[in-house]
C-alpha cells in the first residue's frame, strides 16, 4: 500500500468505528427499515484498527486487546525495551495484522533482548507483517521472525542486523509456508546456518521480490539455507551473502523439487548455488544497487534487474518496498514487466553530462575530475542531492566544492561536482571512447543519469 492508499484506508476504517459509535438512534431506525442493511453495516463494524502508540503504548499490549480481522497500526517511532519499554517477542495473533508506518520510519529494535517477532499456529494468511524495520533480534531459531507452523504474509519490511543460531533474519519450520514479498533481508547472521532465511521441515514458504544481500552464516546458506524445504524463490535478489563452506546464495539439503525462477543470484561466497540450481529466467550479474555503500538497493539506470522478473508469479503486490508502482516499464521498450528485488526501477531522468578534462592522463597529477551536470527543462539541478552523485557506480561526488552556474554558457544552467581524481583513474585504461556516467537523484529520489565519452591517455611519470 502507498503512503497515501495506507492514509486513506485507515481514516475510512475509522470513520466507519466514529459511526458506529455516534449514532445509536439512526441504527435504530435503520434496524426497523432494511435488514439487508444492518448486515452490511454489522460486517464493516467488526473490523478495528488499533494504534501505537495512541490506544496502547506498546505493540505487545496491542496485540493482546486485539482481535482476528484487527489492524495494529504503529506510527513512526522506534519501539525497543529502551524507548516505549517494548518486551519482545512480539507474538502475532492468527488473523490480526501488524502494520507499520513505514519500513524506513518505523524500527522494531529488539536491542538484542530476543527474537522481534513470534508466529505460533498463525494459519491465516491474511495475517500480515508489513512496513517495519526488524532489528536487534536474537534467538536460537530464527533472530527476526520466527515461524511455527505458521503462513503469515511477511511484506515491505526491512528485516536488518538480527541474528540466531538458525535463520539470523528469518526461520521457518513445520508446515509454515509465510509469503515473503518485498523485504529487503541484509546483514543478518547466523552462527550455524541460513543467515538470511532458514526453512526447515516442511515448510513451504514463498520468497518474491526480496532482496537479500550481506547476510553471514558460519555454516551454510548465507543468504537461504534449506532443509528437507520446498520454498518458492522467484524475482529475488540474493547477492554478496557469505559462508565458510556449501552455498553462499542458495543452500539446499534433500530438496528434490525446489521452485527456483528469476533470481538474480550473484557474487556470493564461496558460490550462488549448492544442492539445487537456477531455474527458469534466472540471472547472476551485478545488480547495480544505486549505491550498496548507503544501502541503497534501488535499482540503478542500467541494471539487468531491470523488467526481467515474472509478471506470471502469483499475488504481485500493487506497490514496491519504497510505495512506488511495483509494475513498470523500466527499460522503454512499451512492454511493463516487473523487475527482479524488492525495488521497481521507475526510470531515470537523462542528464547531459560533460566531463573535464576532456582528455584524462594517467601519468599527470591533479586532484579533481570535474563533471557539469545540465537536466532537461522542467527540472532544477538545485534539487540534485551532491551526495547521491556517483561516477561509474563507484566514485562518490566531493560534497564540496560543488557549484550552480553555466559553464558552458550554452543558457542551460549546470551544477558542477567535483571527484577524486586518483579513485576515478583508478577505474579507467588507456583508450579514445571511454564511457564516463554520472547517476544519482534529485531530493525527491527520482533518479538521473547521463554520459560523457572522453579519452584516456598514459603520458609522463606514475
Ligand atoms: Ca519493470
Ligand atoms: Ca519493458
Ligand atoms: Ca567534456
Ligand atoms: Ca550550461
Amino acid at each position: 500500500m502507498s503512503p497515501d492508499a495506507r492514509a486513506d484506508w485507515l481514516n475510512q476504517i475509522k470513520d466507519e468505528q466514529k459511526m458506529k459509535g455516534k449514532k445509536p438512534k439512526i441504527l435504530l431506525m435503520i434496524i426497523f427499515i432494511s435488514l439487508a442493511f444492518i448486515v452490511s453495516l454489522t460486517s464493516t463494524a467488526d473490523i478495528s484498527v488499533i494504534t501505537v502508540p495512541g490506544d496502547y503504548p506498546t505493540i505487545q499490549s496491542a496485540m493482546a486487546a486485539a482481535n482476528p480481522g484487527d489492524t495494529v497500526y504503529v506510527s513512526a517511532g522506534t519501539y525497543s525495551p529502551s524507548t516505549n519499554a517494548e518486551i519482545f517477542p512480539i507474538y502475532m495473533k492468527n488473523g490480526v495484522s501488524l502494520v507499520g508506518e513505514g519500513a524506513d520510519i518505523c524500527i522494531l529494535d529488539a536491542e538484542k533482548t530476543d527474537k522481534v517477532i513470534v508466529c505460533n499456529l498463525i494459519n491465516d494468511t491474511s495475517t500480515k507483517i508489513e512496513g517495519f524495520t526488524i532489528t536487534n533480534g536474537s534467538g536460537t531459531l530464527g533472530g527476526g521472525i520466527y515461524c511455527l507452523v505458521s503462513s503469515p504474509t511477511i511484506i515491505n519490511n526491512v528485516i536488518t542486523e538480527n541474528s540466531a543460531h538458525k535463520g539470523g533474519g528469518i526461520y521457518c519450520i513445520f508446515f509454515s509456508s509465510p509469503t515473503m514479498i518485498n523485504n529487503v533481508i541484509k546483514g543478518n547472521s547466523a552462527s550455524w546456518e541460513g543467515g538470511g532465511i532458514y526453512c526447515e521441515f516442511l515448510s513451504y514458504p514463498t520468497i518474491k521480490n526480496d532482496t537479500i544481500t550481506g547476510n553471514s552464516a558460519s555454516r551454510r546458506g548465507g543468504g537461504i539455507y534449506c532443509l528437507f524445504a520446498y520454498p518458492t524463490i522467484t524475482n529475488n535478489i540474493i547477492t554478496g551473502n557469505t559462508n565458510s563452506s556449501g552455498g553462499g546464495g542458495i543452500h539446499s539439503s534433500y530438496l528434490p523439487s525446489s521452485h527456483i525462477t528469476y533470481n538474480d543470484v550473484w557474487d556470493n561466497t564461496p558460490q550462488d548455488y549448492s544442492g539445487c540450481e537456477a531455474g527458469i529466467g534466472c540471472i547472476s550479474e551485478d545488480p547495480r544497487f544505486m549505491d550498496k555503500i548507503l544501502a541503497d538497493y534501488k535499482l540503478s539506470a542500467g541494471s539487468p534487474c531491470i523488467d526481467v522478473g515474472d509478471l506470471e508469479a502469483p499475488g504481485l503486490p500493487e506497490f514496491d518496498l519504497s510505495g512506488k508502482p511495483r509494475i513498470v516499464d523500466g527499460d522503454g521498450d512499451g512492454i511493463a514487466v516487473v523487475d527482479i528485488g524488492a525495488f521497481e526501477f521507475q526510470g531515470a531522468i537523462e542528464a547531459t553530462i560533460d566531463i573535464d578534462p576532456d582528455t584524462l592522463n594517467l601519468g599527470s597529477k591533479g586532484t579533481w575530475v570535474t563533471a557539469y551536470i545540465e537536466l532537461p527543462a522542467g527540472y532544477n539541478v538545485a534539487d540534485i542531492d551532491v551526495s547521491t552523485l556517483l561516477l561509474n557506480d563507484s566514485v562518490r561526488a566531493e560534497s564540496k566544492p560543488s557549484s550552480i552556474g553555466d559553464e558552458d554558457n550554452d543558457g542551460i544552467v549546470d551544477l558542477m561536482a567535483k571527484f577524486d581524481r586518483a579513485a576515478v583513474e583508478d577505474l579507467l585504461e588507456v583508450g579514445e571512447n571511454v564511457e564516463i556516467t554520472v547517476s544519482g537523484s534529485l531530493s525527491n529520489g527520482t533518479q538521473i543519469e547521463g554520459i560523457d565519452i572522453i579519452r584516456v591517455i598514459r603520458k609522463g611519470k606514475k
